[in-house]
């Protein structure tokens, strides 16, 4: 039976939420690249946190959660790519944040952080990451793996886009 035959199937039978081969998935907005049940994309400028946020909302996603080991895998790889034509992006914003409370790291979708990919070494000499270095680190940002960085500095970003139901 082909995978439509089987959603329709789960549609009918009210099981659209019930198993992962029941999940219907929109294409991805052009310009959006596609891994899993996500879309994702790159900017094209430098925000602060909280306008790179803001932007990603504007376009119908979120800045980028990474929730697995698989999904951040696929995400480093992209970033990597994606970071040898640049020669300023050091730093892309994540949506994470302790903004509410310090330490309490979040999503912008609202979950705790389950799976976590802390990199190990700072510039500042700091061994160990989060390091909420002077105490202004609330934003999580990619620079080869997560770190805790200023989030009025301005850096790319990485939107995210659920597609599938
Ligand atoms: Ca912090
Ligand atoms: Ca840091």
């Amino acid at each position: 039976m082909s995978k439509i035959c089987i959603c329709l199937l789960c549609i009918i039978l009210g099981l659209s939420h019930a198993a992962n081969n029941c999940s219907l998935c929109q294409e991805c907005p052009p310009g959006w690249t596609r891994n899993g049940k996500s879309c994702y994309f790159f900017s094209i400028s430098k925000e602060t946190w909280i306008r790179a946020k803001g932007a990603c909302e504007n376009m119908g996603g979120h800045l980028a959660t990474l929730a697995t080991v698989t999904e951040d895998a696929f995400v480093s790889s992209y970033l990597k790519s994606i970071q040898n034509h640049l020669s300023d992006g050091k730093y892309i914003w994540l949506g994470g944040h302790d903004l509410f409370s310090e330490g309490q790291w979040k999503w912008v979708t609202g979950e705790n952080f389950s799976y976590t990919n802390w990199r190990i070494g700072e510039e500042n000499g700091h061994e160990q990451n989060p390091d909420n270095f002077m105490g202004m680190e609330h934003c999580l940002d990619w620079s080869n793996g997560w770190n805790d960085n200023i989030c009025h500095h301005k850096h790319y970003f990485l939107c995210e886009n659920d597609i599938c139901e």
